[in-house]
């Protein structure tokens, strides 16, 4: 069915013919089909071994860098109530000693107590007191070193209403 692949390089170049038989016998068709299947499962494999050292690579750092999971007060959110206090937890333990948070107001004046601190026995939890906040959005920066030894860090906001 399909004419036999002869690729022209160049005129001169004699090609490689495949051995005379090959192509005139009906079963060596089906040993074609199955070649082509296998050539296939060959590209899969081909690409799978590709990508491996790509999720090796991306792998480690999804797990080892610490990143927000969530906060108190949440991530972008509007509270009624003034809060005493600021907790972030990360999705790895961190660093106390080169792990901080700082909270500012929209003045740019720090409404922390400076007292960020890593929790004793939660130390994937970094805390902060707060000053007496009145209304408005406050900036969180957060800037922490996990156990791995890698820095990350980041910033949201959080209103108090009015
Ligand atoms: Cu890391």
């Amino acid at each position: 069915m399909a004419p036999p692949v002869i690729r022209p390089t160049s005129p001169t170049s004699p090609q490689p013919s495949p051995p005379p038989g090959a192509e005139r016998e009906g079963p060596a068709q089906r040993e074609g089909e199955v070649g082509a299947r296998g050539a296939r499962a060959g590209r899969s494999v081909g690409s799978i071994i590709l990508l491996l050292p790509m999720l090796l690579l991306a792998a480690p750092g999804a797990r080892a860098h610490a990143f927000l999971d969530h906060a108190s007060p949440a991530v972008g959110s509007t509270v009624r109530q003034a809060p005493a206090a600021i907790s972030l937890w990360f999705t790895q333990e961190l660093e106390p000693a080169f792990s901080t948070v700082t909270i500012t107001d929209e003045g740019g004046q720090r409404v922390d107590g400076g007292d960020a601190k890593v929790d004793a026995r939660d130390q994937t939890l970094l805390r902060a007191s707060l000053k007496p906040l009145p209304p408005g959005t406050y900036k969180v920066t957060w800037h922490i070193v996990s156990v791995d030894t890698h820095t990350t860090e980041g910033t949201f906001t959080f209103r108090v209403a009015r």
